[in-house]
């Protein structure tokens, strides 16, 4: 691993223009009604807002879904032959947008756009009753969209056009606090070129790389460089295959997803032990390493606050750096491809991605794999 800047909270701020953190994400699913109950029985997420036919839309419904700093939008056709529905039948369940959080919607896309990238949609004014919002968006990999919120004179339940979704039915959160980092896929040869995106155009910076040395078993590889932004709340690696013996799980997600995507998407929970506890009593299943993961595992990361039995029990990661720890575990790929999944992270001082459980978690994967019989 090559530091290549300090932690995060130290990286010189070069974003290209002021970005708050993360405003939502937006997944195109087959059936966001059902999705919906997913969201709100398995992951603990609040309803919040809804668009469809009874607003008005004709060819498309969302549901909005929030859980503490996350929110939610999965959205569904509702029509044949729609440019949704046809993303969904090349990727799949699938990760769209990644939207941000500005200042100004206007500014930020003409500054982005002046730097490379390509324009998705220009400015837009929406507004209601509760206020009015300014939206813009560019083309990153595959996809993926960085929509820009601008939101400061509004103050409705989502963004003009949503009503609020008020189901008799609720569900105990589980926890999950914000979103720690998203994880792009992308072609082999293609991570440099979208780490020099990010810095191009969003002034994002490097905070880490590791090479396929750093990630690989015996039969497969990959590397990643992490981006962020100046203050440290949005956090991008990207991932592209190496060469190795078997298909790597890089390459079995570009082949199930139809190109490159968001792979994962790492939420935080302060209490992992018991997020972790409340996900699998809903029926959340998790990768597993062997319990002799655990056998060194005070050696390894030394002294820490949680007892080992629960973890051990639960299949809960735990890595050191230079500034602490950070406990992680990543469920199995949640819909019926085998492209995204979740991971569940409690930082506690650490700021870095787990590169002490790279093997172990590397090769609960390719276990994955062989029994899908794409490895
Ligand atoms: O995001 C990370 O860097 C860690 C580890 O395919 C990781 O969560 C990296 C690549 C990958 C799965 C997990
Ligand atoms: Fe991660």
């Amino acid at each position: 691993m090559t530091r290549t800047a300090p932690a995060p909270t130290a990286v010189e701020n070069t974003d290209a223009f002021p970005i708050n953190g993360t405003d939502y994400m937006e997944m195109l699913v087959g059936n966001a009604r059902q999705s919906a109950l997913f969201y709100q029985t398995a992951m603990g997420f609040q309803p919040l807002a809804y668009a469809g036919l009874s607003t008005g839309l004709r060819d498309r419904e969302s549901y909005v879904l929030v859980q503490d700093k996350i929110r939610l939008v999965l959205t569904s056709p509702l029509v044949p032959g729609t440019d949704i529905g046809k993303l969904i039948d090349q990727h799949g369940d699938t990760v769209r947008t990644v939207a941000l959080w500005v200042d100004d919607a206007t500014a930020a896309y003409e500054t982005a756009v002046a730097r490379g990238a390509t324009a998705h949609f220009a400015p837009m004014t929406e507004s209601d009753e509760q206020g009015t919002t300014i939206r813009s968006a560019v083309k990153s990999y595959g996809d993926v969209v960085h929509v820009f919120v601008e939101r400061s004179n509004y103050d409705g339940v989502f963004l003009p056009g949503f009503v609020a979704w008020e189901p008799s039915y609720r569900t105990e959160p589980v926890g999950l606090k914000f979103i720690d980092h998203m994880v792009a896929n992308v072609a082999e040869g293609q991570m440099n070129r979208w780490v020099q995106w990010y810095a191009d155009v969003l002034g994002f910076r490097q905070l880490v790389s590791f090479d396929d040395k750093d990630i690989s078993t015996k039969f497969t590889a990959l590397m990643s460089k992490v981006m962020s932004n100046g203050n440290g709340r949005i956090k991008f690696p990207i991932n592209e295959p190496a060469p190795g013996l078997k298909k790597s799980q890089i390459e079995e997600y570009l082949e199930f997803h139809g190109g490159p995507g968001i792979q994962h998407i790492a939420v935080a929970t302060d209490d992992i032990v018991q997020t972790v506890t409340a996900l699998r009593a809903r029926g959340i299943e998790f990768l597993r390493v062997p319990v002799t993961y655990y056998d060194d595992l005070l050696d390894r990361v030394g002294q820490i606050d949680e007892a080992i039995e629960p973890l051990r029990e639960l299949g809960i990661l735990v890595d050191r750096d230079d500034e602490g720890y950070l406990l992680q575990i990543f469920t199995r790929p949640i819909g019926s491809r085998p492209t995204v999944f979740y991971e569940i992270i409690q930082r506690k001082g650490a700021t870095s991605f787990g590169k002490g459980n790279f093997k172990a978690l590397f090769e609960a994967i390719e276990r994955e794999q062989a029994l899908r019989g794409t490895l």
